[in-house]
This record gives structure tokens, C-alpha cells and sequence, in this order.
């Protein structure tokens, strides 16, 4: 495994080439591939798109929701090449791979959203490869995120998620080979500090040769603007095993809430001979903060309106699409939204540019989601019931693997200007002494890893209330994910939801936290082109009536500092008794057409244009 989760750039230094297409699959209920050497070759196999998540591509209801080992191989020629780094990328494999090449075991992957990379250049060699991947995609009380499989009578295994989206799995991102240089740029951090008229950016970069670096090398950054110009440059100076320097650019074009400015950014590594390699990206110049009962983005207080989302669509499950992003970015900001949450997992690399781009916030979240032990948490969470998790045996482990992908989000995603906190868990139990323990672990690391010490944040449950919450004050805002007039009161009883709602936010306040509080859930289900007169539970006019009663509560306590309504789209669940063709809170169907809500929100979201407090 390499240490350089940078995105795959093509740089006068850089290669990379694509392995994506239809690569041989095969599932192996047996489990009995490593015994029966599939690394070698599979035999009777299907062919399956990479990336894909393979359950919805079936029409068998066993291979849908088929758990355990699976496999995949393909071939690739790998062009000539001397002194290079040769390493392969994969995006993302859930929930856990293991790689071969020729052969010969690789390397192996932990976590299901977030790329790893292996250096392979003394196991590739010039000509035909083979590459074979070993998945497995069963959920336990030690991955993230959590859950359990059932052992069917069959022997077959079914995965029983303690958390409310399908489980998708597979290759589920794209898998690239990049051609690098033998000293390469490994990583980089910028830091950023504005003042009237300019902006310091401290800048660190980590090469690839960090213990073998003898003193001859030089590193060199540049930030261009949007006119080509250099807006500033810097030969930076290796201190321990980096290099650092403080760059200063005047009259900065700062990247802001939907008013986004990029710059271009290069970093050179040079020797007496010239440039040995370079790396580029787009950055933006911003700052964030919390001070009082406000989220600051450049200094400035911001109201926080949008979605909670998922990576979920029709046929492709959790497969990043470049067109469905960019209907669902048109759709965010069509009814004035500005921040999403990537509830409840790191998403695809390109979101995050896709939000850059536009100016998009983002709350970057960690995927433990399930550390509940029910496979109806979302009831359970929506309704308040106790179910203890922290204190079983297994949680050291837990909490490793936690810390570990923790790591790895922060490493991918500290650059982008569009991430403007990191959520490190949703709707867990809160309520033990043995739940604060853990997640102090979990902010401590987090804080030390965020070379921009963004603010940190997790959602939390009904029954993370003022009273019992153990864990709120790790967060520097509070979120709350809360169903007033759904899983609680919903239909006739709606107006106790309101009295309640606010009876909950007065006990918030009466806490005196200091802090704001963001409401990262709230919704109903609705099946699109159900009307009813008044308004029932499932019709489009209760979902209206739902989010107004919810707004006008929300209006009246001033340390609410955002609202991302449950769930920008519908999307696909385990089958249940509380799911029609899965959760239909969507404000937007599965296709991305509006139910009546979007129209709710979009006149709301205009109206709050300016509001910032
Ligand atoms: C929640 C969960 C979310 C569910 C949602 C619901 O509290 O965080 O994953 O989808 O409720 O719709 O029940």
C-alpha cells in the first residue's frame, strides 16, 4: 500500500491509464476461491462492468442480494517502461478486497468507500497482466459500515444492515494504473490564512522518497489565477521529511459559497537536471471556522441549506455517473440549496471537484453509520429506543478500523475548499460513558489529522438527547437528525410533533452549548403523485405541511445554523415493512423529477437567500 491517496492527475510527468470495462466475475458462496487458486484464472465466469455495484444489474433475487466472497479479473497490457513507479488505483472495492497480480498477492483494502493504491512495479511486467480481486461485502459489528449476515438454511448468506440504504458492492469506482516518476509528490496541505488585502497559503509537500531525499532535490509551487497569470510562487524548504514555505498571493479571488474561484496549482520536483515530476490540482482560497453560534466561511457567518444525499441511481446503484451528478448539482441549485452532507459515506472523488467547481459545501462523512444493533435503526433511532453497542468486546477493533478510515478521508479529502467539516458518525448510541471513550478517540485523531482543523461534527439520534447525550460536546456543531411528525406524532398527531420539536430545542437551549446546531435530517416519506386533502401520511401535501410546521420551528431558535432536509432523492433500501421500493423521503424521485416539496423548499431557500444567521 502506498501512502498517496492524491486523485489520478496526467501531468508532463504523470501517466495514468484506465482499466475500467467489463472485467470476468464470479460469485463463490463456498468461499473456496483461495483454496482452489482463482488467482490463477477464473473459470466459468460471467462478464460485469467495473465500476458497478452487480446487485441491481440482475434479475434474480439470490445474485441481488448475494453476500459473501466474489471475484474479479481482467487483463491489461502494460506499455514500456523505463525507471517509472508503476501503481495501480482502485477507487473504491466494498466492502474489502484483495489483490493479485500475476499471481502474487499485492495487497489488501479495508472499507468500502475510500480509494487504496499499491505499487506494483516489480510484480507488473511489459506485455499482459493478469489482475485478479478478491471482494467480500459482508457487514459485522466491526466494519463500517455496521450490520450482520444471516446464515440462510441453503448455507448462503444474506447481509442485514443495522443502517437504511441497499447494501451496493463490487468495484464500485474506477481502477486506474498511474505512471509515475521515481520521486514523485506524494502529498500536499495547504493552509490558509486571509487579512485585508492577501491571503498566506502554508504549504506542505511530502515526497515519495521522504528517507532517501540526500538535500539535492528542490520543490517548487506555483498558484496560477483564472487569466493564466501566476499569482504567486514559492521554492519551498525541506524541514524533517517535507517541504514547506509560505506562499502569499495579494488581492486574492477568495472561493466562496456559491461563488466559487479556483486557482490552478502546480507543484514541481526538480533536480540539478530539471523537472522530475509535477503535480496539479485546483484549489481554492477560503477559511473555515465556528466561532459563537456561527459556521464562518471566509470570516462570514453562512446558513446551511441542502440535502442530506446518497451515491444511489436506477441500474447503476452506487456507480458514479458524470450526468447524474450534474443533474442532481442542476436540481441543488435550481431550489437554492448550498451544502450537502455525504451522508452516509465518503462519495465518489469527483463530487467533491464537481463541488468545488460550483461552490458547493460539503460535510464529509466518515461511513460509521449502524453502531446500533438493530436492523431497523432507523426506527429505532427515529423513535428514541436504547440499543447499547459500545460495550461489547469487539469495539477495539471497531475503533481501529474507524481511526484508519478516518485517516484515509481526511488524506483524500483535506484539499478541497467545498469540504467545510468532517462528520465522523451517524445516529451511533451516544449515551454510555463506553460511546464518549470511543469517539473521543475518533475527534482526537480527526483533530490532529486536518492540517486545516476544520470543524468536526456527527449526526445524532433521537435518543441523543440533551439529557443523555454523552457525546455532543466532541462536536463543534450540532447535528440533529430528528422526525417531528413522522417517526414521531406523524399524520393526526402532527401537532404534537410541533409541541414536542420545540419542546426538544428548548431543552437544547437550555444547555447553553455555544454552539450552532444544523439540522442534518428531517422528512417523510411521500410517494410521488400521492395527493390527498388535508394532507395524510405518504401524500405530497403532508410532506409540504411537514416541512412547514418544521420550518416555522426552526425560525424561532437563533442558534440553528443550517437545514439539509432527508433526502435530496428516494432511494433503494433492504426490503421491509417500512419501505416501499425503498425510502421515499426523497424531495426528488429516484429519477430526479420534483415531488411537490421541491417547490417548497426552492420558494424558502430564495427567500433565506441572504440569510446568513
Ligand atoms: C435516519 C438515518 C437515515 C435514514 C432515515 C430514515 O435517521 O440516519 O439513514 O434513511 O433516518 O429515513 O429513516
Amino acid at each position: 500500500m502506498t501512502g498517496s491517496l492524491l486523485y489520478p492527475r496526467v501531468t508532463s510527468s504523470r501517466m495514468k491509464l484506465s482499466l475500467d470495462g467489463m472485467w470476468k466475475f464470479k460469485f463463490d458462496e463456498a468461499k473456496a476461491g483461495l483454496s482452489e487458486g482463482w488467482e490463477k484464472g477464473l473459470k466459468g465466469y460471467e462478464m460485469m462492468p467495473v465500476p458497478g455495484s452487480f446487485a441491481d444489474l440482475y434479475t434474480d433475487k439470490k445474485k441481488k442480494n448475494y453476500c459473501g466472497d466474489f471475484w474479479y479479473e481482467t487483463e491489461f497490457v502494460m506499455p514500456k517502461v523505463n525507471d517509472k513507479k508503476v501503481l495501480l488505483r482502485f477507487g473504491s472495492v466494498t466492502h474489502r478486497g484483495v489483490v493479485f497480480l500475476n499471481e502474487v498477492k499485492i495487497g489488501e483494502h479495508e472499507g468500502g468507500f475510500l480509494p487504496f493504491v499499491l505499487d506494483i512495479t516489480d510484480v507488473v511486467k511489459t506485455g499482459t497482466n493478469k489482475l485478479v480481486v478478491k471482494v467480500n461485502n459482508e457487514l459485522s459489528e466491526v466494519s463500517l459500515p455496521c450490520g450482520a449476515v444471516k446464515k440462510n438454511r441453503d448455507g448462503s448468506l444474506t447481509a442485514k444492515p443495522y443502517f437504511d440504504f441497499f447494501n451496493y458492492s463490487g468495484i464500485q469506482r474506477s481502477v486506474e494504473l498511474l505512471i509515475l516518476p521515481e520521486i514523485s509528490v506524494e502529498d500536499y496541505e495547504l493552509v490558509y490564512e486571509l487579512s485585508e488585502s492577501e491571503a498566506r497559503v502554508n504549504c506542505r509537500v511530502k515526497l515519495s522518497c521522504a528517507e532517501g531525499d540526500d538535500g539535492s532535490l528542490g520543490v517548487n509551487i506555483s498558484i496560477i489565477d483564472e487569466n493564466g497569470k501566476t499569482a504567486s510562487e514559492l521554492e519551498l524548504t525541506k524541514q524533517d521529511n517535507a517541504y514547506i514555505g509560505t506562499l502569499t498571493v495579494s488581492e486574492p479571488k477568495l472561493w466562496n459559497v456559491l461563488d466559487p474561484h479556483l486557482y490552478d496549482m502546480s507543484i514541481k520536483v526538480h533536480d540539478e537536471k530539471g523537472v522530475i515530476d509535477e503535480y496539479t490540482d485546483r484549489i481554492g482560497i477560503r477559511t473555515v471556522s465556528v466561532e459563537g453560534t456561527d459556521i464562518l466561511i471566509n470570516g462570514k457567518p453562512v446558513y446551511l441549506k441542502g440535502y442530506g444525499k446518497h451515491e444511489d441511481f436506477d441500474i447503476l446503484g452506487r456507480t458514479f455517473n458524470y450526468s447524474v451528478a450534474k443533474r442532481d448539482f442542476e436540481c441543488m441549485k435550481w431550489n437554492g440549496a448550498n451544502c450537502f452532507r455525504t451522508s452516509h459515506y465518503p462519495y465518489a472523488d469527483e463530487w467533491y471537484q464537481f463541488a468545488d467547481e460550483e461552490g458547493f459545501l460539503i460535510i464529509d462523512e466518515v461511513p460509521a453509520v449502524g453502531m446500533m444493533r438493530s436492523t431497523r435503526n432507523f426506527v429505532e433511532a427515529g423513535m428514541g429506543h436504547y440499543t447499547y453497542f459500545f460495550e461489547t468486546p469487539t469495539v477495539p477493533e471497531l475503533l481501529q478500523n474507524e481511526l484508519n478510515q478516518v485517516e484515509e478521508m481526511i488524506k483524500r479529502d483535506k484539499n478541497h475548499p467545498s469540504v467545510i467539516a468532517f462528520s465522523l458518525f451517524n445516529e451511533p448510541e451516544t449515551t454510555s460513558e463506553e460511546s464518549f471513550e470511543y469517539f473521543s478517540r475518533v475527534f482526537e485523531r480527526a483533530r490532529e489529522l486536518d492540517p486545516q482543523k476544520r470543524p468536526l461534527t456527527g449526526a445524532l439520534e433521537k435518543n441523543s438527547s440533551p439529557e443523555k447525550c454523552q457525546c455532543y460536546p466532541l462536536l463543534d456543531f450540532i447535528c440533529l437528525n430528528r422526525y417531528y411528525g413522522w417517526y414521531i406524532s406523524g399524520g393526526e398527531d402532527i401537532y404534537e410533533a410541533e409541541e414536542k420539536f420545540r419542546d426538544e430545542l428548548n431543552r437544547w437551549k437550555a444547555l447553553e452549548t455555544g454552539k450552532p446546531f444544523v439540522m442534518t435530517e428531517f422528512g417523510t416519506d411521500t410517494l410521488a403523485g400521492q395527493h390527498s386533502l388535508p394532507g395524510t401520511m405518504w401524500s405530497e401535501e403532508y410532506q409540504n405541511e411537514y416541512y412547514e410546521m418544521n420550518f416555522r420551528v426552526l425560525d424561532d431558535y437563533d442558534f440553528i445554523k443550517g437545514e439539509l432536509v432527508w433526502n435530496f432523492a428516494d432511494f433503494q433500501t433492504s426490503e421491509g415493512i417500512f419501505r416501499v421500493g425503498g425510502n421515499k423521503k426523497g424531495i426528488f424521485t429516484r429519477e430526479r423529477q420534483p415531488k411537490s416539496s421541491a417547490f417548497v423548499l426552492k420558494r424558502r431557500w430564495e427567500e433565506l437567500k441572504d440569510r446568513s444567521k
